[in-house]
């Protein structure tokens, strides 16, 4: 983790650190890690950040449809709640980039109550049925709210052409015991994010790594905070 980052990457961490978005302390995660830093995606709430945040989705979505010519989607799927301010927004920025090419892209996301009245459902936004759709989430650490992600699609009848977060936390797939809170057991295991793209053969993008961000500490000079990162993935590092 020595190399430099692209401007864009900078000002997005920069941003991020501004807005509390990537935040230092001690946090339980989903997973039952005590994580020393954490990024909460729900901040991405002022018209500058939700707009960086959105446009850098949305190139990452660009590039690799143009490195992979047979690749699209139709939906663009963003679980409750987080990801339901990305999907739409991300949503405009592609047709803004192209619209000719992602105009008639849609966003889809569900609730997570089950409304029973007016059009009643599960799902507001297009339907997914027959459907190429790409989540759209926050944060994997584990892999866990992806795959809920996933049943739902399988369930609305859509087929999962992709997956693109904010953050990839570059964490290992927790074991059993693990996920029943007794801890990490320190046995190597494959990444989250590379097992879930096993699993569904799709490709699973990542706007920007924990790598990623312990760059952008070192270059600011927050040694103590990057150091803690740094120990953290070495606790946590998958094996490819
Ligand atoms: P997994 O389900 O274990 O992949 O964890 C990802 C989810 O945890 C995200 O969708 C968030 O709800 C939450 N989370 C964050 O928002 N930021 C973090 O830095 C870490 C987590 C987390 O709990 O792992």
């Amino acid at each position: 983790t020595s190399t430099k980052l692209p401007q864009w990457k900078s000002d997005l961490i920069e941003l991020a650190l501004q807005s509390g978005i990537l935040t230092f302390g001690t946090f339980t995660l989903k997973s039952n890690r005590i994580s020393p830093y954490f990024v909460n995606c729900g901040l991405f709430c002022r018209g500058k950040s939700i707009r960086s945040i959105s446009e850098a989705y949305a190139q990452a979505l660009d590039t690799y449809a143009k490195e992979n010519k047979d690749w699209g989607f139709d939906v663009l799927f963003g679980p409750a709640y987080k990801g339901i301010p990305l999907c739409a927004t991300t949503c405009d920025k592609l047709a803004g980039l192209d619209e000719k090419r992602w105009g008639d892209v849609a966003y889809s996301y569900n609730r997570k109550e089950v409304k029973d009245h007016g059009e009643g459902g599960l799902m507001v936004g297009e339907s997914l049925k027959g459907k190429r759709v790409v989540i759209i989430d926050d944060v994997i650490t584990a892999g866990t709210a992806i795959r809920e992600a996933i049943s739902i699609i399988e369930k609305q009848g859509g087929e999962l052409v992709g997956i693109i977060v904010a953050v990839d936390r570059q964490e290992k797939m927790p074991s059993q015991a693990e996920k029943e809170g007794k801890g990490d057991d320190g046995v190597a295991r494959g990444s989250a994010i590379g097992e879930v793209s096993r699993e569904t053969g799709v490709p699973v993008m990542a706007v920007l790594t924990l790598s990623d961000l312990i760059v952008e500490m070192r270059k600011l000079g927050r040694e103590e905070e990057m150091k803690k990162m740094e120990d953290y993935y070495a606790q946590y590092k998958p094996v490819e």
